[in-house]
């Protein structure tokens, strides 16, 4: 079926997009990793036959396409703050440079009319008896993109965050696999009930989502790849201690951050490397729906 809204001469200008969001460069990977990484996925966005569209704070100007520049000022800056939907306001009327979350990045890239965001895992459920519950899932239950990602990072409580994903109406598919995958392993015994094994798929499901009218953006959740994955005893342990770090003392918006640091210390560097890994191949996989969502 062709695309509905456009002509065939329009239809050649529209250019696949894939959103990235910028927390993970400013707050989510240490310095020189992070800047590496947001180069290799643009790279792969483009080898995928798509265009990368970095999303950030710069100077209180939110940006839709961060030059090289600039994703490298909010990668070894000072002072750069992790700018989830609620600091947007703030971010742009106090002159901030911010990293934006996948919250804020969906907005953003909502309003720019991109269609795709590619990210490594979610903010969901955080685990224990406090309330922490990740501004990603709401802005997930009102934003239309596709978000494609590993999961939710394995930090948090996975089962919650299903609960709470399903609760807001959004749909959640597995590519290539029939499990909600586990952010550092390939699975999680969460069993999921759409599976997809290809770009066109995700597309279909994107436009019958759309022709419902329906606004909740469509999770694309992929495991990493096998060699990549780090065993889940040692998930577990360097999560238990990590966990016990942060006890009461780190909060909100740092809490994320820290954990992903200590995990990254504890495992002798396992989970960055699974974290890094995961995230190329999640930009690949959302070039490939990006040019789907515009050909199908
Ligand atoms: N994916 C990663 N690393 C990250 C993140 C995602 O592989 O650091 C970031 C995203 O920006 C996501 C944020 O929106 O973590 C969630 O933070 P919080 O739990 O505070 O909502
Ligand atoms: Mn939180």
């Amino acid at each position: 079926m062709a695309y509905p809204l456009f002509g065939d001469e329009a239809k050649d200008a529209l250019k696949p997009l894939v959103a990235l969001e910028s927390a993970l460069i400013s707050h989510g990977l240490p310095y020189p990793k992070n800047l590496e990484t947001a180069q290799a996925m643009e790279e792969i966005v483009r080898e995928g036959g798509a265009t990368p569209v970095t999303i950030g704070i710069i100077g209180g100007r939110p940006k839709v396409g961060l030059s090289r520049g600039e994703v490298e000022r909010l990668g070894r800056g000072s002072g750069v703050r992790k700018v989830s939907l609620r600091d947007l306001p703030a971010a742009v009327a106090r002159g901030w440079d911010g990293g934006t979350t996948v919250s804020a990045t969906l907005y953003l890239a909502h309003k720019a009319g991109i269609r795709v965001l590619a990210t490594g895992g979610i903010g969901g459920v955080h685990r224990g008896k406090g309330w922490d519950l990740s501004a990603d899932l709401l802005a997930l239950a009102q934003t239309p993109l596709v978000v494609i990602c590993s999961g939710a990072k394995a930090i948090l409580d996975l089962p919650a965050t299903l609960e709470w994903l399903e609760t807001s109406g959004v749909p959640i598919i597995g590519y290539g696999t029939g499990e909600f995958p586990a952010f550092y392993s390939r699975s999680s015994g969460l069993p999921l009930e759409q599976r997809v094994d290809t770009p066109q798929e995700v597309a279909e499901m994107a436009r019958a989502r759309d022709e419902l009218g329906l606004s909740t953006a469509i999770l694309v959740t992929v495991p990493l790849p096998e060699e990549d994955e780090v065993p889940s005893t040692l998930v577990e342990e360097a999560l238990a201690k990590a966990l016990e770090m942060a006890a009461e003392s780190v909060r909100g918006a740092a809490l994320t951050p820290f954990l992903l640091a200590r995990m990254n210390e504890l495992t002798r560097g396992a989970t960055l490397r699974a974290n890094i890994a995961l995230l190329k191949n999640n930009a690949r996989v959302a070039a490939g729906v990006a040019q789907a969502l515009i050909t199908a």
